[in-house]
């Protein structure tokens, strides 16, 4: 997070599954996801509460560990409700992200009115301003991107609910629009990728990159791109060409065809997720070459589609992102809604997976 951003708000939760596309409720399906993600509740709870950080950037120590999530006691939400804008179904990491929160939910017996924003901006505001209108007790959301949230927030806080941004941080000068921000530092994540990019190519002369960025003006994008010009920085490295892929492996898969054809010689990739790094790889296959070998990919998040590809020598090096922060929103959700003080910012704990690290953590991989 650069440090413009400031903080976030927690709030409470109760959930119930509603499954809705920007606010129309499908009782049925919510029904059938909250059996489901009943199941993986136990689960879910072990690892979100190890992601629980409070304080500065957690660095994370032991590289290929799975990151440990301590456990946390799930709170008794059951007398509240939940409104939880999600930002859509784009990655396996939103996948889950939302599953981790919908489970979470459930285990604490917190009524959930969860909504998808299919990746838009327009459709998050109408379904927090649903929520305000339902008169929910607290508003959870991941924005899609980082600015143009103020009259939205503006109009919670009027209303008097809590807000707690999950995932992504928002850009604004207001400082008291939500209690808490639960997530990762996505700076700190560019800045691991960097680290590896320096050993990795030690002893090269000339390195050439293509940058697959996320989806244009959210946190992640914005600032695992800032993170990773924070340590490459000798002259020898080269960034041909940076586009967005919008974090989905068929955006990857597009933005690296034509970086294949305005560019003859590419050593590495360096994608913001790892379905645009999968997209990659097809695109590097389709033209001939090897992924991994030919040209080198380095990712974000750890989800399992890109474990496995790291663990098949595909992939070289990813940075972890957990999804998992269903049960810390929970925690902090409670004690916003217990009127304790929380604190602004709580930064998600993770690791980072060499291809051996990567072949020993999966069998025990939970997303
Ligand atoms: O890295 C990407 C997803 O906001 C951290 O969004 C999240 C990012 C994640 O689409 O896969």
């Amino acid at each position: 997070m650069s440090s413009k951003k400031s903080t976030a708000s927690a709030i409470t939760v109760a959930l119930a599954f509603i499954l809705a596309a920007c606010g129309s409720d499908t009782d049925k399906a919510a029904d059938t996801t909250a059996k489901a993600a009943a199941t993986t509740v136990a689960a879910a709870a072990t690892t979100a509460a190890a992601a629980t950080e409070t304080t500065a950037a957690t660095a994370d120590t032991t590289a290929g560990s799975t990151a440990s999530e301590p456990a946390g006691d799930i709170p008794d939400l059951s007398a509240y409700t939940i409104g939880f804008a999600q930002v859509g179904a784009e990655s396996g990491w939103r996948t889950a992200n939302t599953k981790s929160i919908q489970s979470s939910a459930e285990a604490a017996g917190v009524k959930l009115v969860f909504t998808d924003a299919q990746g838009k901006q327009e459709a998050q505001v109408e379904s927090i301003r649903g929520f305000i209108e339902q008169k929910v007790d607290l508003i959870a959301f991941s924005p899609v991107v980082e600015t143009g949230w103020d009259a939205v927030l503006g109009e919670a806080k009027a209303a008097g609910i809590p807000v707690i941004l999950t995932d992504r941080a928002i850009d604004s000068k207001e400082t008291d629009l939500y209690k808490t921000f639960l997530g990762s530092d996505f700076v700190l994540e560019g800045e691991k990728v960097g680290d590896w990019v320096n050993t990795e190519f030690a002893d090269a002369d000339s390195v050439k990159i293509v940058e697959i960025q996320g989806t244009t003006g959210s946190a992640p994008a914005l600032d695992r791109a800032e993170g990773f010009r924070n340590k490459v920085t000798d002259p020898k490295f080269d960034i041909v060409a940076s586009q967005t892929g919008d974090f989905t492996r068929e955006g990857g898969k597009k933005v690296m065809e034509a970086f294949l054809q305005a560019n003859p010689e590419i050593d590495l990739v360096y994608a913001h997720n790892d379905d645009m790094g999968l997209g990659a790889i097809e695109a590097i296959e389709a033209a001939g070459l090897v992924p991994g070998k030919d040209i080198k990919i380095v990712t974000v998040d750890a989800v399992h589609d890109g474990m496995q590809a790291l663990a098949d020598g595909k992939i070289n090096y990813i940075v972890e992102c957990s999804p998992l922060l269903g049960p810390q929103l929970m925690q902090l959700a409670g004690d916003v809604l217990g009127g304790k003080t929380v604190p602004t910012r709580v930064v998600t704990k993770e690791t980072t997976f060499d291809q051996e690290q990567a072949k020993a953590a999966l069998p025990d991989r939970q997303y």
